[in-house]
């Protein structure tokens, strides 16, 4: 197949090998992208070369997308290995611990609430500008991972649902805008995963077994589904694809009851 030969590839996101950025590494190497990687700090510098590697990947770049003069010097340094890009991954969201714990509208605060939007959505129109020269009339593809928590409540998620929710406003908007100059546009809405992030979240695991039970596949995704239906949205196989959430749940967020109670 390799669908994704000749492909050049961003991906931001990596934190380890749970990660859905580690997963959507792998399917894009194995459709035979070559790819580069940024990390969030030197941390995760090492672990991420690692996976990098893993792929056949030596482009290595730090990125912390709450500064302007990282995401500036990132698309500055990549041009010195690449003279164009195909394709961009944004697989990133953070917000403050204290807000993803207890009633939303309890512990809602001014900061949490911009620092969410900021490093889980603006940061994706900020990438959007900053790669768009090196994408343009390339028939390039921009990818963003979403969570159903943008659409629907549930317990804890609270403010980050209100990042999700800009985020998909925001990959339409860029949607528009990118167009015009041949670039698509597009969200995946992951059902949940054991990563890094979903590990510092309280009784993660209830949530995994509910949704699990409550999934008509009657089980959780896994990485590579995401990594898979990743690799498809930034081909040619979906080049008449921009403005989209796909959702990669096992069809959770399609049901209003998943079975009758015993
Ligand atoms: P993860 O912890 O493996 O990845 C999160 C990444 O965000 C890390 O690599 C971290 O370094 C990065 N990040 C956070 N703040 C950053 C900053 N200021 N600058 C640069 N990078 C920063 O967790 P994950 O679950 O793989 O998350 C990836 C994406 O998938 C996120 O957008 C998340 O909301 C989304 N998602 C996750 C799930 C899930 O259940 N795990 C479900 C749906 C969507
Ligand atoms: O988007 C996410 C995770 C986002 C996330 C997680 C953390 C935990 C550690 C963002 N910021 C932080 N900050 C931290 O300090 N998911 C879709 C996974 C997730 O997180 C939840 C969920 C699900 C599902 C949090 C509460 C409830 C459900």
């Amino acid at each position: 197949m390799a669908f994704l030969e000749g492909k050049r590839i961003l991906i931001l996101g990596v934190a380890s090998k749970l990660s859905i950025a580690t997963g959507i590494a792998r399917a894009m190497h194995r459709e035979g992208a070559e790819l580069a990687f940024t990390y969030q700090n030197e941390r995760l510098g090492e672990r991420v070369r690692q996976i990098a590697e893993s792929t056949g990947s030596n482009l290595l770049f730090p990125c912390d997308v709450t500064s302007d003069t990282e995401i500036a010097r990132l698309f500055t340094d990549l041009a010195q290995s690449w003279d164009g890009l195909d394709g961009l991954v944004h697989c990133l969201a953070f917000a403050p611990a204290g807000e993803l714990d207890g009633d939303f509208v309890d512990v809602t605060t001014r900061e949490g609430f911009l620092t969410a939007h900021e490093i889980s959505s603006y940061s994706f129109v900020a990438l959007g500008r900053a790669a768009r020269s090196l994408m343009e009339g390339r028939n390039g593809s921009l990818l963003t991972l979403s969570y159903l928590g943008a659409m629907r409540s549930l317990p804890n998620y609270n403010v980050m649902g209100l990042a999700k929710a800009s985020l998909e406003a925001n990959m339409r908007y860029m949607t528009a805008s990118l167009g015009p100059e041949g670039t698509r546009v597009n969200a995946i809405s992951a059902g949940p995963v054991r990563t890094l992030a979903a590990s510092g979240v309280k009784s993660f695991r209830k949530m995994l077994d509910y949704n699990a039970r409550n999934t008509p596949l009657r089980r959780n995704v896994t990485i590579d589904e995401i990594g898979n239906a990743a690799a498809f949205l930034c081909s040619d196989l979906a080049s008449g694809i921009s403005g989209e959430v796909l959702y990669v749940d096992g069809g959770f967020n399609t049901t209003a009851m998943s079975a009758l109670p015993d």
